[in-house]
Formats: C-alpha cells, structure tokens, sequence
C-alpha cells in the first residue's frame, strides 16, 4: 500500500486499540491472528449495501476483508496478510465498517 510497511500491533497497541471494537462485537479468532465480526441486517438488500459501501472505502484504503454473505448475514475477517497477523490497517478498515453498520440499521 501507499502507507508504508504494515507491522504486526504490539501488545500496548492491542491493549489501547481492541477494547473499543471488543465492547461492540469485534472478536480475536482462535489460531490466527486476525479479528471477526457478524453483521445482521434486516434483508438482502440491507446486507449488500453495506457490503458495497465497505468494498469501495477497502479498495481505495488498498485494505480488503474477508467475507462471506448469506442473505441478511455479513461474517468478516480482517487481517493483514503483509505482516502475517493484525495491523493498524485492520483496525482502521474495522472502525469503518462500524460506522457503515451503524448507517444500515
Ligand atoms: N488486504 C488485506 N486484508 N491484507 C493485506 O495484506 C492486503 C490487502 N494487501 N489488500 C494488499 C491488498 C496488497 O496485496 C496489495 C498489492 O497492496
């Protein structure tokens, strides 16, 4: 990307920086390092729209997540394969879909 090398948090970054996305749904997933959240909307609709508005915000911060859809059902995985784990790019990319979410509800 065009921000630099991606480094991996470290333990007083995550401390700082999980918490607030803990507190609204965002969990670690177990044996990887990477964190997930599962949107439900009230339609299909709903659910693509949110997904179009974070697909075009992933493509120009050059940061994409990882998804899957079912209807009304958005499940997310944020990591940054450059540095093999989380980085500030997924806490960023998080704080976005948060406030998209927030718009579609
Ligand atoms: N998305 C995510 N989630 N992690 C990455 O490391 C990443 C990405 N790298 N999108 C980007 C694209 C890289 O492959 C391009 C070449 O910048």
């Amino acid at each position: 990307g065009t921000a630099g090398k991606a480094h991996r948090l470290s333990a007083e970054e995550r401390e700082q920086l999980l918490p607030n996305l803990r507190a609204v749904g965002w969990n670690e997933l177990e044996g990887r390092d990477a964190i997930f959240k599962q949107f439900h909307f009230k339609d299909f609709n709903r659910a693509f729209g949110f997904m179009t508005r974070v697909a075009l915000q992933a493509e120009k911060l050059d940061h994409h997540p990882e998804w899957f859809n079912v209807y009304n059902k958005v499940h997310i995985t944020l990591s940054t394969h450059e540095c093999a784990g989380l980085s500030e790019r997924d806490i960023n990319l998080a704080s976005f879909i948060e406030q998209v979410a927030v718009s579609m509800t």
